[in-house]
Parts: structure tokens; sequence; C-alpha cells
């Protein structure tokens, strides 16, 4: 079989550069190792930059996120017992962000694969990507007990942090870059109303707290646990208990509380891979890089890096020019390396550091008091939170 790009992996990032590429006429085939169910079944993301949701509306896929997606105009930081409102709008000139979960966005972008009839692989073993530092590259992929081959011009490896095609990469021709947390977010989703109408973030003694939703009937609410945390040990019971202590008085009070239908506890890293192109493999997404969650940049940064890849491809195969392929890793890595800062610093203010001490602990409160007393540096805030410009 052959086809112009082969990309490994079925997430927002794979997904969405095979819907914009198929759309632009350009042949690509996705190769999975899941299933979709099981793609599907990952509890992620909540919170897409106004970039990212113009890219699923250019991909066609956004009408159901432009119905049912939240748009928010701020957000609260919570400490001190007291909630101080970050006016994104007001901030940013006009600028705000949509709550919409990941797991909606790679709904609407598989069902607008589907309708496309572009090939997708699920339950792909094995995948192997090779000869990508020469002009013929290929993969090959075990399914239904055979081995596959496909020819192809360019491999995009959008197959996250674990995937094959960053491993794919001698060592001698990668640089990494990497910051471990001493914690964890423990997650939940239950269908009962969100505390607020926007987002919450809550720095306190007893650790970070996130106030989230899916919808207007469903939330998504985080604790910082210890790195080594074991999930079993936090019954829906411990977690609304906990996390209530970590608000200010009134919003806990506020809180309808019933039974998880999720419960997860994920780590936190900061992590960069450079370059991000290697001969004619190229990464993007988690593959490349892992921030945070804090900043609500993981999925958004999947997505301008698919932003340059697709405009690249579209500019290599109509255009006849390859400038953009040339400039793909620098142009991405710029922006990589900014929102990385940003997840580091909102991180490194919002959570209990088991060995910051005293005077860690007055440095994390100056930073926030300064934040509501400057709008320089609350304005910081509000235009890295909405997404740097692409
Ligand atoms: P993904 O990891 O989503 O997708 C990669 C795909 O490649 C997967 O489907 C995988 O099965 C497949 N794959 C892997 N190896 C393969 C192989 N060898 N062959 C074929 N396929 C292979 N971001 C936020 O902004 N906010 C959050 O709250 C947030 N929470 C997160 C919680 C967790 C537990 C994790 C892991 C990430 C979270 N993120 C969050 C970040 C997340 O949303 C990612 O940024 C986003 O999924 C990136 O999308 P992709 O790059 O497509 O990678
Ligand atoms: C979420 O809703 O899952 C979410 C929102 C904002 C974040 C992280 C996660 O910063």
């Amino acid at each position: 079989m052959r086809t112009q790009v082969v990309i490994i992996g079925s997430g927002p990032a794979g997904l969405l550069l095979g819907q914009l590429l198929t759309n632009a006429g350009i042949d690509n085939v996705i190769l999975e190792r899941s299933s979709k169910t099981h793609v599907l079944s990952r509890i992620r993301a909540g919170v897409l930059e106004e970039g990212t949701a113009q890219m699923l509306d250019e991909a066609g896929v956004g009408a159901r996120m432009r119905q049912e997606g939240l748009p928010h105009d701020g957000f609260d930081l919570a400490f001190d017992h007291r909630r101080h409102r970050v006016d994104l709008r007001g901030l940013t000139g006009g600028k705000r962000v949509l709550v919409y979960g990941q797991t909606e966005v790679t709904h609407d972008l598989m069902d607008g694969r589907e309708a496309s009839g572009a090939i997708s692989v699920y339950e792909a073993r094995d995948v192997q990507p090779h000869d990508f530092n020469a002009a013929n590259p290929s993969v090959t992929y075990e399914k239904d007990g055979q081995t596959h081959r496909i020819d192809c011009d360019f491999i995009a490896g959008c197959d996250g942090f674990h995937g094959v095609s960053r491993q794919a990469v001698p060592n001698n021709a990668i640089e990494t870059f990497e910051r471990t947390y001493p914690f964890g977010w423990l997650g939940i989703i239950a269908d009962v109303p969100p505390v607020g109408s926007e987002l919450i973030y809550a720095n306190h003694p007893r650790g970070f707290a996130l106030c989230s939703m899916r919808s207007t009937t469903r939330s998504r609410y985080y604790v910082q646990v210890a790195a080594d945390e074991n999930v079993e040990k936090w019954s829906d019971e411990r977690f609304w208990d906990e996390i209530r202590l970590r608000l200010p008085r009134q919003t806990a009070e506020a809180m309808t509380t019933g039974p998880s239908i999720e419960k997860s506890i994920a780590p936190l890293r900061s992590f960069v891979a450079e370059p991000m192109r290697f001969g004619r493999l190229f990464l993007a997404g988690d593959a490349a890089h892992i921030v945070p969650p804090t900043g609500a940049k993981g999925l958004n940064l999947a997505a301008s890096d698919v932003r340059y890849l697709f405009d690249a491809f579209r500019e290599y195969y109509l255009e006849n020019e390859s400038s953009g392929l040339d400039a793909y890793s620098a142009k991405a890595l710029a922006r990589v390396w900014k929102a990385e800062r940003f997840s580091w610093w909102m991180t490194s203010t919002m959570h209990r550091f088991p060995d910051q001490g005293a005077f860690g602990q007055k440095i994390q409160h100056a930073e926030l008091d300064y934040l509501f007393q400057s709008r320089a540096a609350l304005t910081m805030l509000a235009e890295n939170y909405v997404g740097l410009p692409l």
C-alpha cells in the first residue's frame, strides 16, 4: 500500500492533522494501536484556546463544539480564603476560552474522519517507522495475524508520550529536557452541577485544587496528591471532604457532591524533545512535549503543532515548496517553550511542594498578591491562558 502521509496515533493531534490533510486532498492513513472505544475512554483536557476551536471549525468538525461548548470570559484564583477573578476578556481585548472536553473533541474528529472515508486502522500492533532519513520511508504494523507495510512520503508521529515515533530516533539525534513534579492530580468526573460558572484554581496549605466542568450538569474536579498516591485509597466521600477543605468556605458550602463516574490520578511532568523533525519523520503533540495540566496547554499545544505541520504539508504538496517543512521544528518549539514556561509557572505558583519551606511559601504568596495589584502581571497570566498568537 502507498500513501502520502502516514499518521501514527489517533488522538487529537493525529485526528486533526488527518482531517485537515484529507480536506486538502492530501492522502493519509492513521495507524492507532488501541481500539476506538479505548481512545474515547480516556478522560483528559477540558479547555480549548480560540485558535484550537477555529482549527476544529476549519476541519469541518466544530458544529457540536460551538453548540455545546461553554465560552468562558475568565476564571478565579483562590488563595487566603478568597477568590480573585482573572478577567480574560478585559485583559486580552476580548479573547476567551471554550470549555469542551477532549473526549468530545476526539469524538467529533472521529466522526469527521469516518464521514470523509479516509483510512484509519485501529488495534494496529507493533507499528514501526522505517527509513525516515531516506527518500522512501515506510511504516509496518501487525493486524489480523499479518504484517502490513505502507510506503509513504512522510510520517507524522502523533503517538503521545509513550509512543514509538520518538523512540525510533537514534539517541544521538535527539535532546530531551524534563522536570518531574513531586505530586500528581487526582481527578474525578461527577454528574453534578459545577460549583461555579467559571473554573476555580485554588492554592491552599493542604495542596492545590481545581474546580472545572464538562457542561452545566457535569463537573470535573482535581486535588493535588502525592506522586505515588493510590487512587484506591480515595473514596468519593474522602475526595469531596478534601476538595472542600481546600476551597474558600462559601464555595465549599455551595458545592454539590455526588457519585464519581470516573476517578484517576495523572502524573505531572514538563518534557520537551528537540528537534521535532528527523528527515521525513515529524513529531507533533505529546509525542514531542508534555506540560503539567495546570495551564490547560497540552491539548492546545498539540493543535498548534498541527497548525504548523499541516500548513507545511499543504505548501509542499500544493505549491511544491518545502520551506515550511524545514522551518516546522523551530517554529513549533518556539511556541512549545513559551507554553512550557507558563505551565511550569502556574504549577509552581499554585501547588504545595514538599521541600518549599517557609521562604518558598512566602514567595508563592507574594507572587499571587502581586498578580492582583499589577495589571501588567495579570495581563501576562491572561494572555498566556487564552493562548499566545500562532
Ligand atoms: P495522545 O496521547 O492523546 O494520543 C496519542 C495516540 O497515539 C493515542 O491514541 C495512543 O493510543 C496512540 N499510540 C501510542 N503509541 C502508539 C503506537 N506505538 N502505535 C500506534 N498508536 C500509538 N491536557 C490539558 O490541556 N488539560 C488536562 O487536564 C489534561 N489532562 C491529562 C491527563 C492525562 C492522564 C494525560 C496523559 C494527559 C492530559 N492532558 C491534559 C494532556 C492531553 O490532553 C494531551 O495534551 C493530548 O492528549 C495530546 O494529544 P496527542 O498529542 O494526540 O496525544
Ligand atoms: C479540565 O477540565 O480537565 C481542566 C481544565 C483546566 C486545566 C486542567 C484541566 O488547567
